[in-house]
């Protein structure tokens, strides 16, 4: 008989392990799914060099990009897996096996993995050694129907036996997804006992293509290295602060929510947001001062550092005198209003204005460890990015980007120099003078500025460059900078048509 048939029940043996074991996991625990295993391994052992052309910690596509990668070599393997057992059955049942080791290993090397956390990868290659001998078997038996056609193909057979194992995966597969979101206690959050002035309108209803003064949480970007968010039931939350402190303590969820509450306009910025990125969002959010929770675990002189950390492998070094300097640092709970997704970081998250993400907004927080910088080292440190990260001030053009009509212009975007703030920016036109763009609406040192500027635009090709300054008069830099290992520098500058 043909080889390719062979290579096909190996193809959809292995999906229908996989699917299984995805099915399981999402009862155990997701993170332990035999896809999403591999791939966080894969994240944690890619070299700098390849993060930093990957964007550095990996953003929503690269995840997607990674995922696929994934699939792609296990799909060629499984084929692979089939083909061998049209020679012995027994190679193709012990390669499809072997196949599974590899997630399982995966699944029991992340932090604070336990035993349960090997299952779906182990069951993974039980029900895939299974699937590929039936299947084998089905297409095996000599057809009944059509004398004389022995040793050929049964389509039929074949197709019944693949299909049908295809489906099968399909229907685990998807009660793995729907059986995933329900452990959750939903978050009901305290009043507030004043409420902040609202976030006023901005400059996008007068120039579209400006970024939205607060953005919408559903366009808010994304960078972690979790391939599944961590799933945390605020019932189950703890938060500890340990280390170099007088008194340890661990509070839970319901003591957090007891605690003061504040709520403030914030930007946050990532490292890797490239000249001209889209890294960076701003809006309300609400929470606890980490300071009050500092004071009350009493740091030892000494300290001057804290290492967050959050089941997802993370950790981030953020030095004490800034989480005590009086400025906005909380343990947030909500943004614009409505208690933190899943991806952003639920139930609670760290958030430090004026400093990047990387150092300063670790999410799913679980613990803060009171340290120093000589004993301890944040996870992108280890991986040759700084130790500190305060935000560089940029501004960004929005629009236009590419083209515009002959005529009345507006050149516009948003400008940052969170914790110091904006106090001006300006624009340049092909080789013209640096003119000084109209701010939007002050929302505070921690946020965001909107800029714009009116330009008479003249048919052919134009060159526009931004820059901002902070508060002090200081200009943002413009040695073109890459983002490792502390902030990208330089002036963003766009080529348009006008026509
Ligand atoms: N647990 C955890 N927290 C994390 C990270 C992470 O990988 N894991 N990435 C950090 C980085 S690099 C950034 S820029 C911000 C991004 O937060 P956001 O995804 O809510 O925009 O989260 C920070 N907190
Ligand atoms: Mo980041």
């Amino acid at each position: 008989m043909q080889r390719w048939p062979y290579g096909i029940i190996g193809l959809t043996s292995a999906g229908l392990g996989l699917a299984a074991g995805h099915a399981l996991a999402s009862l155990v625990n997701p993170a332990s799914s035999p896809i999403v295993a591999v791939g966080a391994v894969f994240i944690d052992l890619t070299p700098p060099w390849l993060k930093d052309f990957a964007g550095a910690a990996f953003g929503t596509a690269d995840k997607l990009v990674l995922l696929i990668g994934i699939g792609v070599v296990v799909a060629a393997l499984a084929f692979g897996a089939g083909l061998l057992a049209r020679r012995s059955p027994r190679a193709g049942i012990v390669a499809t096996a072997a196949l599974a080791l590899l997630p399982t290993i995966a699944a029991l090397s992340r932090p604070g993995a336990g035993v349960v956390d090997a299952l779906p990868g182990l069951l993974a290659g039980v029900v895939g050694a299974g699937a590929l001998t039936l299947q084998r078997r089905t297409l095996e038996t000599p057809r009944s129907t059509s004398p004389g056609g022995e040793g050929g193909l049964d389509r039929r057979r074949f197709i019944v036996a693949t299909a049908g194992t295809a489906v099968g995966s399909g229907i685990l597969a998807s009660l793995g997804g729907s059986a995933a979101p329900s452990a959750v206690t939903p978050v009901v959050l305290p009043p507030l006992p004043s409420t902040e002035p609202a976030i006023p309108g901005g400059l996008e209803a007068m120039a579209p293509g400006i970024s939205p003064l607060r953005t919408p949480t559903k366009d808010f970007y994304r960078i972690d290295i979790a391939l599944s968010p961590p799933r945390i039931d605020p019932a189950e939350w703890k938060l500890t602060i340990d280390g170099l402190v007088g008194k340890p303590l661990t509070i839970s969820w319901d003591e957090l929510l007891a605690m003061p509450m504040i709520e403030r306009d914030i930007t946050l910025t990532c490292v890797s947001n490239p000249i001209g990125g889209d890294l960076c969002g701003s809006t309300r959010w609400r929470g606890v001062r980490v300071a009050d929770l500092l004071r009350r675990a009493d740091p030892r002189p000494g300290a001057d550092m804290v290492l967050s950390s959050s089941p997802d492998g993370f950790s981030a070094s953020t030095p004490l005198a800034v989480l005590l300097d009086g400025r906005d640092a909380m343990i947030a709970i909500a943004m614009d209003g409505e208690p933190l997704t899943s991806i952003h970081g639920a139930p609670a998250r760290l958030l430090t204005p004026g400093l990047y993400g990387f150092v300063g907004a670790t999410k799913w927080l679980t613990r803060l460890k009171v340290t120093t910088f000589a004993e301890d080292k944040a996870y992108w440190t280890t991986r040759g990015w700084s130790e500190e990260g305060p935000v560089k001030t940029s501004a960004r053009i929005d629009t236009p980007r590419q083209a515009a009509k002959v005529g009345e212009v507006i050149i516009g975007g948003v400008a940052w120099a969170t914790h110091r703030g904006v106090s001006a920016v300006e624009v340049q036109v092909d080789d013209g003078p640096w003119l000084p763009a109209t701010l939007g609406p002050d929302v505070g040192v921690d946020y965001w500025r909107q800029w714009y500027l009116r330009w008479q635009a003249t048919p052919g090709q134009h060159r526009l460059a931004a820059r901002a300054y902070d508060t002090d008069g200081r200009p943002q830099e413009e040695a073109i900078r890459a983002v490792a290992p502390d902030g990208a520098t330089g002036y963003h500058r766009v080529g348009i048509n006008v026509t």
